[in-house]
């Protein structure tokens, strides 16, 4: 007997490579069909095999989500210092046919797509939506202050004749505060170069988009939101959905327990947790200058450490680099911190350790899910900024929500051990960071309310959910 039954509607993900991407889609996939009963079928291009952390975060997606890795892509032309915003678009536009044959594999199955989801350097994917007459939309897993830049780019691009960073005056980004042209993204800091061309032209298509998801909330954001969600012509609607965030799930990982355990032993709110997300690496001269530091600081303290590299994001493709960290730390510095800190290799249960009672700080490059799971858990910031958009969330941060502190560089572009001393002690026990904390947990708390039933998060998912329920 035929089966008649209506399957449900399906959305279609494709998040560009990177973590700190595919992380905040899955969790937005997961409130989909957990709340609004869609299924999701998420497209990932590649170039080259999936790291294990994409691995692991694939393995344990609940059964209404399933995904497809595209063949990867070859690069063997590219230069080796292509920019990382250059590679990831890259990705996209080398797998468009085989993204197609994708598409065209699922729509054959029956399946009646209701929107088509990509990320902030996705866009090219929307000519596949479109042949398939599949509603395009974006979701960016960053700041609402990013987005306006975005949707504005192509005007300063215009207006602008020099450098960024050599403006005289600072650039006036709709709703947010002034900022300096050096604190805009790494890409847009050179403007010769393909990266800064990639940016711009993600920008110009935002407006293709039917509707534009972001991670990120009216009481953090809010004069941003405000002017985002003003009607202008072309500037497509603007859902705000967030904190969405990765929560801790109880794991059988070795690495992770250990974490956990030694937290466990800890006084609760005394550890600093030290982590530069999925790609951030650091300089041989900065590690030790952040041991010594900490060493001098007398605080407790949890680290996450990787080899050291000269560039800034060079684990941001792969975590799997080769070497030992824990060797490029200072002689001895590993049993005169016994006891009082825990240094990790390449990867931790950040998710975890920001929820534990005893976490009482983030020594954080200010990516913006580290920076959303930060606040969701009230743990004030110290703002280390290292690529990307980075810097411009770290001004945000210091100057204008006022929730971190930030430690100042020499002429040499160093952070010295006295520096270090200063803020991990301002933070975790100065009068300074009193203040930050008391307003990271009025953050904390409006965070809550946001997801709450009733909360402006929630009624914005709700209204994206029934516009894609009658697109089908
Ligand atoms: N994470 C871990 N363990 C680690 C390191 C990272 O679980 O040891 C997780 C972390 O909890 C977070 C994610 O990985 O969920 C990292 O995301 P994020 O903090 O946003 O940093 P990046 O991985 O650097 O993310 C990229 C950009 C960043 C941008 C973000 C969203 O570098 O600047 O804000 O993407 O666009």
């Amino acid at each position: 007997m035929e089966n008649t039954t209506t399957p449900p509607p399906h959305v279609a993900i494709l998040p560009t490579p990177g973590m700190g991407h595919l992380i905040p889609l899955v969790e937005f996939a997961k409130k989909i069909i957990q709340k609004h009963n869609f299924m999701v079928s998420f497209i990932i291009p590649s170039d080259g095999p999936l790291s294990s952390a994409q691995k692991l975060l694939l393995e344990k997606l609940p059964p209404r989500i399933d995904y497809v890795v595209l063949p990867p892509v070859c690069f063997d032309d590219l230069a080796e210092d292509v920019k990382i915003e250059t590679r990831i678009s890259l990705t996209v536009t080398r797998s468009l046919s085989s993204l197609r044959d994708a598409v065209q594999s699922l729509v054959s199955k029956n399946i009646r797509f209701a929107a088509f989801v990509v990320d902030l350097f996705g866009t090219d994917a929307f000519d596949v939506a479109i042949e398939f007459k599949i509603s395009p939309y974006i979701f960016i897993p960053t700041t609402a202050m990013c987005l306006s830049l975005f949707l504005n780019l192509s005007k300063l691009d215009e207006s602008v004749s020099c450098e960024f960073r050599d403006m005289s005056e600072k650039v006036q980004i709709p709703g947010c505060m002034p900022i300096h042209g050096s604190d805009l993204l790494a890409p847009l800091q050179d403007r010769k170069n393909d990266a800064y061309k990639w940016v711009l032209h993600h920008s110009k298509r935002y407006r293709m988009a039917e509707g534009i998801i972001l991670n990120s909330f009216k009481e953090l954001e809010p004069s941003a939101i405000q002017y985002l969600q003003e009607q202008e012509t072309g500037k497509p609607p603007v859902y705000c959905v967030g904190p969405l965030i990765q929560m801790g799930s109880k794991s059988e990982n070795n690495d992770e327990s250990v974490c956990l355990k030694w937290l466990n032993e800890q006084p609760s709110g005394s550890v600093l947790f030290i982590s530069f997300g999925s790609g951030g690496t650091l300089s041989h001269e900065q590690i030790i200058e952040i041991a010594l530091g900490l060493d001098m600081s007398e605080q407790r303290f949890l680290w996450v450490i990787r080899c050291p590299n000269d560039t800034a994001n060079a684990t941001y493709f792969s975590i799997e680099n080769s070497g030992d960290p824990l060797a490029y730390l200072p002689q001895g510095f590993l049993d005169r911190t016994k006891g009082r800190g825990l240094v990790v290799p390449l990867w931790a249960p950040q998710a975890q350790i920001l929820s534990h009672g005893s976490t009482g700080g983030f020594l954080s490059h200010c990516g913006w899910n580290s920076t959303l799971e930060t606040i969701v858990n009230g743990v004030p910031i110290i703002a280390w900024p290292l690529y990307a958009e980075q810097r411009m969330n770290a001004v945000m941060l210091t100057e204008d929500v006022k929730v971190a502190l930030r430690p100042k560089f020499n002429e040499n572009g160093l952070v010295t051990r006295l520096e270090i001393a200063k803020v991990v002690k301002g933070l975790m026990e100065g009068e300074e960071g009193k203040g930050i904390r008391s307003r990271m947990r009025d953050l904390k708390d409006a965070a809550a309310k946001v997801l709450s039933d009733d909360g402006s998060s929630t009624k914005s998912l709700a209204e994206l959910s029934s516009k894609w329920k009658s697109n089908i």
